[in-house]
C-alpha cells in the first residue's frame, strides 16, 4: 500500500530520455505510484543524471545505456527490462539546433521512433507505446487554438522530424493493433528545464541580475507567443493516456498563450527590476524561420480528467524563485546537483546558420 492507503501498481515501464526534463519527472510520478522503472541514458564523456538525483529519485530508476539510433541496445532495453509501458521521450529537442543539425535532427526524432516501433512489434506487440508530439507539428500560419483536427504546417527540421514520428505512430496503432499514443504536448517548462530554452534562460539570467552577477538579457524573437505549461503537470497526461481503453491521441496545453516578452517583464517583476533595463535584442538568437503563435485547446484531454493548476504568472514566479534560490545558496557556499553553474552562457556559442557580427 501507498503512503495514502492507496494500492500501489505493480507495473513497469521504459522510460528513454531519462536524463531530460520530462524524463526525471515521469520517473519520480511512476516510481511514486509503485512502478518498476527503467530509463535509457546515452553515454556521454560527463555523467548527466543532476535532474534524477535534484528529484531524489535517481537511486530508484534502473539505468540501461542505450541510443535510440542504435538498434542493439533497444532490442537489448526491451529484453532486460520486459516492460507493459514504453514512454518515448528522447529526443533531439531543440527547434533552434535543428535548423543546424538538421540530419541529426531527422534521424533522431523521425527515423528511431520507427526503429523502436518495429523494436516493440517484433519482439512484444502488447507493449504501450507513448510517443512525445509536438504542438510544433501545428507549425506557423495558427490564428486560434489548435485541437487535435488542428492542420499541421512544420516550420523547422524538428517539426518535420516529429511529424513523421506522429504518423508512424499513428500506423503502427492502426496497421499493427499496437498501443499508440501520440502525446501533442504544447510547451512545458519547470525549474528543470534546459538552460537554452527561452523560458529558463530568463529564469536563470533574471536570478542572476537581482544578484548582481549579470547585467544583460540577450533574447531573438521577443515578439514569438507560446502557450507554456507546469512541466511536472503534463507528464501526468503521459500515463493517463497510457490508461485508457483505447489508444489516441491529445493535445495538452493550458489553452492560453503570451509573448516571450511578457514571459521577460513578468520575470524581472518577480524579483522587483524592470526589463527595459536588461533585455537586449541580438540577432544570433533569431531563427531562419520562427512560429509566431501557438495556442493550444486541450478540451479533449480533461474530459477524461486532467486538471492542471499552475497558470502563467505563477509558472514564471516558479521558476525565477528556484533560479534565485539556487544562486543564493551556491554563493553561500553549498553544492548540490544543478547544471547552470557549469554553463558558459550562450555568449561563448557561433551560430552556423547567423554569422556572429563582426
Ligand atoms: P530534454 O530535456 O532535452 O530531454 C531529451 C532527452 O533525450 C535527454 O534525456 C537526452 O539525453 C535524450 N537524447 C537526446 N538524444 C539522444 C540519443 N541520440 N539517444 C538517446 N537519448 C537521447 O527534453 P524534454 O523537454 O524532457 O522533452 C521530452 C520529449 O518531449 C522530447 O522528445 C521533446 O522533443 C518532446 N517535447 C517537449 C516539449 C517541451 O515543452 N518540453 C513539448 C513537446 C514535446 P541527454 O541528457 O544525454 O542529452
Ligand atoms: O523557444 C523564442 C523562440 O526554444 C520559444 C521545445 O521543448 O517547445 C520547445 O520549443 C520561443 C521561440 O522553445 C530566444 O524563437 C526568443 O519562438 O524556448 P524555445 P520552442 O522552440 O517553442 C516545443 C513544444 C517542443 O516540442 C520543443 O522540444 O522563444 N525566443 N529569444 C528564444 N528562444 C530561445 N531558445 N532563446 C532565445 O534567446
Amino acid at each position: 500500500m501507498s503512503k495514502d492507503g492507496a494500492p500501489l501498481v505493480t507495473k513497469t515501464a521504459l522510460i528513454t530520455g531519462v536524463t531530460g526534463q520530462d524524463g526525471a519527472y515521469l520517473s519520480k510520478f511512476l516510481v511514486d505510484k509503485g512502478y518498476e522503472v527503467y530509463g535509457t541514458y546515452r553515454r556521454l564523456s560527463t555523467p548527466n543524471f543532476w535532474r534524477l538525483h535534484y528529484l531524489n529519485v535517481f537511486e530508484k530508476v534502473n539505468l540501461l545505456p542505450a541510443d535510440l539510433i542504435d538498434v542493439g541496445s533497444l532490442l537489448d532495453a526491451i529484453r532486460i527490462s520486459h516492460p507493459e509501458e514504453v514512454y518515448n521521450l528522447a529526443a533531439q529537442s531543440f527547434v533552434g539546433a535543428s535548423f543546424e543539425q538538421p540530419v541529426g535532427t531527422g534521424e533522431m526524432n523521425g527515423i528511431s521512433v520507427t526503429r523502436l516501433l518495429e523494436t516493440i512489434r517484433i519482439m512484444n506487440p502488447k507493449i504501450k507505446f507513448y510517443q512525445a508530439s509536438t504542438s510544433e507539428l501545428f507549425g506557423s500560419g495558427h490564428l486560434s487554438a489548435s485541437n487535435e483536427e488542428a492542420l499541421f504546417r512544420p516550420s523547422s527540421p524538428y517539426a518535420a522530424a516529429k511529424l513523421y514520428s506522429y504518423w508512424m505512430t499513428k500506423i503502427y496503432r492502426e496497421g499493427f493493433g499496437i498501443f499508440a499514443c501520440n502525446g501533442i504536448l504544447f510547451n512545458h517548462e519547470s525549474p528543470l528545464r534546459g538552460l537554452e530554452f527561452v523560458t529558463r534562460k530568463i529564469s536563470n539570467t533574471v536570478a542572476k541580475c537581482a544578484l548582481g552577477l549579470e547585467k544583460e538579457l540577450r533574447l531573438g524573437n521577443l515578439e514569438a507567443k507560446r502557450d507554456w505549461g507546469y512541466a511536472p503537470e503534463y507528464i501526468e497526461t503521459m500515463w493517463l493516456m497510457m490508461q485508457q481503453k483505447t489508444p489516441d491521441d491529445y493535445v495538452v496545453a493550458t489553452d492560453d498563450s503570451h509573448s516571450v516578452k511578457e514571459f521577460a517583464e513578468k520575470a524581472f517583476d518577480v524579483v522587483g527590476l524592470d526589463w527595459q533595463e536588461h533585455v537586449k535584442v541580438d540577432k544570433k538568437f533569431l531563427r531562419p524561420l520562427d512560429v509566431a503563435y501557438l495556442k493550444g485547446d486541450s478540451s479533449k484531454i480533461r474530459k477524461i480528467g486532467w486538471n492542471p493548476k499552475v497558470d502563467f504568472d505563477g509558472l514564471v514566479k516558479i521558476m525565477v524563485k528556484e533560479d534565485l534560490s539556487r544562486w543564493e545558496r551556491w554563493q553561500n557556499g553549498e553544492r548540490f546537483p544543478w547544471d547552470a553553474s557549469n554553463y558558459p552562457g550562450e555568449d561563448k556559442i557561433l551560430s552556423r546558420y547567423q554569422e556572429k557580427d563582426k
